[in-house]
């Protein structure tokens, strides 16, 4: 086995057996929310796949290994360490590695520890994608290429409008990376359940999603696929009032010369601010709804 990994026993003897494993991210924990939500949604998001017959797998970098299957301590380290703990993407896990370092790995990293692991199924709450102004400044989140060459499933609400949602389909659809919209023909927006695009395909069952992933790999097709879950009606928001924060987030993040590997932290921090919390119970509800949905892709595979 890969001297970089650690496995949890639990995850360890669901692989051994073929049970149905689902992997979570842990940027989302460190950088997406703040504490004390933070640690109650990740324990939440454990019980959930559990209850829905898979196994959680959060994955982080702890000690210079990768850990499949954190204990509980474990969480509640990274989420009162929050922005302490390096926001760990591709190209930062060889040197946190090498460095013996505690990482929070994002929707790209997370994909490239499932695939070593051989977890094929990862739930989220949103991706990374083309930001908005991307034409000059060239930001690009990894998570897309991730998606272009990793063989992981990864199930979102779509991504934050704080994106160019047409930006990021275009990329997508260059990188060949199927995208799934469950139960509609849209492409969700995070906080609401459209965006004024389209997924390329609908399925509305786990079993028609775990039937494509299980082609794809037949066919020794490498790369993933983006499950895209709507929102739950009752917790989406209001179409202009989100876009409306979200204008005024990214025009503070120019104005304050943000970049790089901080902007996405920044803007999802001011979103919740200039909400006043509310987008931080969308974003919960959402994950949820998305971990119960890999859960039963998982079983379906
Ligand atoms: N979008 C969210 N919540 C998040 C993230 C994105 O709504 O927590 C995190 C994920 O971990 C994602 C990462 O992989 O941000 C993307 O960062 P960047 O844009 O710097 O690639
Ligand atoms: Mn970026």
């Amino acid at each position: 086995m890969n001297n970089y990994l650690v496995f949890s026993p639990e995850v360890c003897a669901a692989l051994d057996e073929g049970r149905p494993v689902v992997a979570l991210e842990s940027t989302i924990i460190s950088h997406g929310m703040p504490y004390p939500q933070n640690l109650s949604t990740a324990r939440e998001c454990e019980r959930i796949a559990r209850e829905s017959g898979a196994v959680p797998a959060t994955i982080a970098i702890l000690g210079g290994r990768i850990h499949i299957g954190l204990t509980d301590g474990e969480l509640e380290h990274l989420a009162r360490s929050g922005q302490a703990v390096a926001k760990t993407s591709r190209r930062d896990m060889p040197t946190l590695l090498s460095k013996g370092a505690d990482g929070a790995t994002t929707v790209a990293a997370t994909m490239i520890a499932a695939d070593m692991a051989g977890i094929r199924v990862f739930a989220t709450g949103g991706i990374g994608g083309v930001h908005r102004g991307a034409a000059q400044t060239m930001d690009i989140s990894a998570d897309l290429d991730e998606l272009g060459r990793t063989t992981v499933a990864v199930v979102c609400a779509g991504c934050k409008s704080i994106l160019d949602i047409g930006l990021t389909l275009e990329y997508l659809e260059t990188k060949g990376v199927p995208v799934i919209g469950f139960g509609t023909e849209h492409m969700p927006a995070f906080y609401t359940r459209e965006s004024g695009f389209y997924a390329d395909c609908r399925m509305d069952t786990p079993e028609e999603i775990a039937a494509a992933l299980r082609t794809k790999l037949e066919m020794g097709l490498t790369g993933g696929m983006l499950i895209a879950n709507p929102i739950p009606e009752e917790f989406s928001m209001e179409r202009a009032y989100i876009e409306g924060v979200i204008e005024s987030a990214v025009a503070e993040a120019a104005r304050k010369g943000i970049h790089g590997k901080a902007v996405t932290p920044f803007l999802l921090a001011r979103v919740k601010e200039l909400t006043e919390g509310k987008s931080l119970d969308a974003n919960i509800a959402l994950v949820y709804n998305n971990v119960r949905l890999a859960a039963c892709v998982a079983a379906a595979l």
